[in-house]
């Protein structure tokens, strides 16, 4: 690898995981004030809203998205051996952190406290849509380029599969340019003139659509690096072999059909978009769990060889035989403490998107429940881990506390299931989410006190500490390697699985025109009786009702 990319990647590491330190501090404080120890509006001079915002705009948003370029870049480096362009590489860096900046100061002097999902009637100052925009831009300029690095590879090798960690990363970026189309349509046409005082109001309900239309996606864009570390370097680590590479393959391709046109499950209590469209959504967000449930069993029988490889016996002797505590293949850990997470977090998903449950946990701390044991699960875990390793290779330095480090995925295990369980616990008591409960419903000086909201936030509160003492550790380990001294060769070796059943090639499975056709038929399925649900119904006034139907505006 050159200097020059090595540096790209290390900057696209270091500034989300030291923004992280922030991110991490206010995902303690949102526990704090929903357990009712403080009753204020504010903390430390950042408001209760302030900290929710950079909460989730650090953690979700900046943090996956330097993290998806960055790994992309080691990914399509190693496997194709060929070196990004690197005019594209740097100026993909500078869009992104000028662009982080720009929104991080709108955010911290208190002028875009609009939450991660940034929707209105929620109004940001400009440079926080500005900044936004250029990250995402940032992050579309690495496709074009690797699109280049893999045509002249696939030149020079027409009938090799592709590598499945170079496809994985291609169809993320897919993934990604096709839904930001959408959110940057929302920021440049609608909030920014808007947020300039160009124009006096901006419509909610189409704002929104786009927003979802984009946020669903934006979860699989979060998944897919995971994905690929868990398919690509899972069974090499646990020291045995990936079951079939082309599970791999065709679970990669349903992510890249299925992504984006399920974004109404975030809508099914919106009064403008009809029932049929929620009910398209419900069956296809059931459709991309699919490739999930391909996973789960894929990795398991991947890991079982891999337990028997190392000498288990019996039915369930293989989860005995695997190096969960091995501080050589720390990774495992940062991958298993994630998948075991993610059994919990995907089944959470299921019951979200069932059209009717929804109705029951939706804008509850159910839902923080859920996105915890997601985002914050086998997502988080896979990026820092990864992250880690990354630095380790690259500087040539290796993991300082060794010990400790392979400790950090469990101990934030075992926070994040007491943390969520405590919010699913109180969701399905009505436990809101997005709320300052020490304000009111857990100040017992208020009159609207819910004592019996008392047990799930002291239970989320416990989790949340665990949490936060496992990401103090990842701290100490992170930067504490990077003040090591170099003691080996600097140099991007990725563990790379063999398959078990190494199919032979099928041209369907190594090419991506076929499914890109098919994801666009299937958007258009979805997407234009809601956009045209809400150009009908979503129009000033309110949505018309009809007593036939207990959801306005049907
Ligand atoms: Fe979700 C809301 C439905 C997956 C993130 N989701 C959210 C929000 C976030 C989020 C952030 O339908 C909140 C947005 C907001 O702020 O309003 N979600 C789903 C479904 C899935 C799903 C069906 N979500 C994710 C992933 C996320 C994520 C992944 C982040 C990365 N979600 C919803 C819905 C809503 C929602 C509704 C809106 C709700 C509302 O009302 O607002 C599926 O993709 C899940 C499929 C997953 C599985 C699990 C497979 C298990 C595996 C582990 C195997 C373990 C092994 C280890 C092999 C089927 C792969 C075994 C070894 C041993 C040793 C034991
Ligand atoms: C929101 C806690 C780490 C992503 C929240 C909420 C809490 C919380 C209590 C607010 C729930 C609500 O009132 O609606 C924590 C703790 C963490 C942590 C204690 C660790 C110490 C993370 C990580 C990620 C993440 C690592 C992602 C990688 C989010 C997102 C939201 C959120 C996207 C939603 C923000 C919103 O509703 O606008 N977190 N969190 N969190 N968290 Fe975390």
């Amino acid at each position: 690898v050159s200097r020059s990319l090595k540096n790209v990647i290390l900057i696209e590491l270091f500034v989300p995981i030291t923004l992280l330190i922030l991110g991490i501090y206010h995902g303690l404080m949102q526990t704090v004030y929903r357990a009712g120890v403080i009753h204020q509006s504010s903390a430390v001079k950042l408001d209760y809203y302030q900290g929710l915002t950079l909460h989730g705009v650090i953690n979700a948003v900046v943090l996956t998205t330097f993290f998806a370029v960055a790994f992309g870049h080691a990914t399509i480096t190693y496997y194709l051996k060929k070196e990004p362009n690197k005019k594209a590489t740097w100026t993909s860096l500078i869009l992104m952190v000028t662009g982080t900046l720009l929104a991080a100061y709108a955010m911290l002097a208190g002028k875009a406290s609009v939450l991660y999902t940034f929707y209105p009637p929620l109004k940001a100052h400009p440079l926080f849509y500005i900044g936004t925009a250029m990250l995402i831009v940032g992050s579309w300029v690495p496709l074009f380029d690797w699109l280049n690095v893999y045509r002249q590879w696939k030149r020079e090798n027409p009938h090799t599969k592709i590598p499945l960690a170079v496809l994985g990363t291609l169809v993320n970026f897919i993934i990604w340019f096709t839904c930001t189309l959408a959110v940057a349509y929302e920021v440049l046409v609608l909030l920014l003139p808007w947020a300039l005082g160009f124009k006096a109001t901006v419509n909610v309900t189409l704002a929104r659509t786009l927003f979802w239309f984009f946020g669903h996606a934006l979860v699989y864009f979060w998944l897919l690096p995971a994905y690929i570390m868990f398919y690509t370097m899972l069974p090499k680590i646990a020291g045995g072999k990936l079951y079939s590479d082309n599970a791999g393959r065709i679970a990669l391709f349903l992510f890249l059909l299925l992504s984006v046109p399920v974004g109404v499950h975030h809508q099914f209590s919106d009064p403008n978009i009809s029932q049929s469209s929620k009910w398209v959504s419900t069956i296809l967000t059931f459709g991309v769990a699919v490739p999930s449930f391909i996973t789960a069993f894929t990795l398991a029988a991947s890991l079982e060889y891999a337990g028997k490889k190392n000498g288990a016996k019996g039915l369930f002797g293989w989860m005995g035989k695997l190096p969960y505590l091995d501080h050589n293949k720390y990774m495992f850990g940062y991958m298993i403490a994630g998948l075991i997470l993610f059994i919990f977090g995907g089944l959470t998903g299921i019951v979200n998107s069932s059209y009717a449950l929804n109705n029951v946990v939706h804008n509850t701390s159910w839902l923080p429940g859920h996105f915890h044991m997601t985002v914050a699960g086998p997502v988080f875990l896979a990026m820092i881990g990864m992250s880690l390793y990354l630095l380790s290779a690259l500087t040539g330095k290796k993991i300082f506390l060794p010990k400790l480090n392979v400790v950090v995925p469990y101990l934030w295990m075992i926070g994040v299931l007491i943390f969520s369980a405590g919010l699913m616990y109180g969701g399905l008591m009505g436990e809101p989410r997005r709320t300052n409960l020490g304000m009111t419903y857990l100040n017992p000086n208020h009159e609207l006190y819910h004592p019996q909201w008392v047990p799930s936030t002291l239970l989320a509160l416990a989790g949340g500490i665990i949490m936060f003492a496992a990401g103090m550790c990842y701290f100490i380990v992170f930067f504490g390697t990077i003040f090591k001294k170099k003691t080996q060769e600097a140099e991007v070796y990725l563990p790379d699985s063999e398959s078990y059943h190494d199919e032979k090639y099928i041209p369907l499975f190594n090419s991506f025109k076929p499914w890109i056709i098919m994801m666009v038929i299937i958007i258009i399925i979805a997407y234009v009786p809601t956009i045209l649900d809400v150009l009908r119904l979503g129009g000033p006034g309110a949505p018309p009702h009809l007593p036939s139907s207990p959801t306005p505006g049907l």
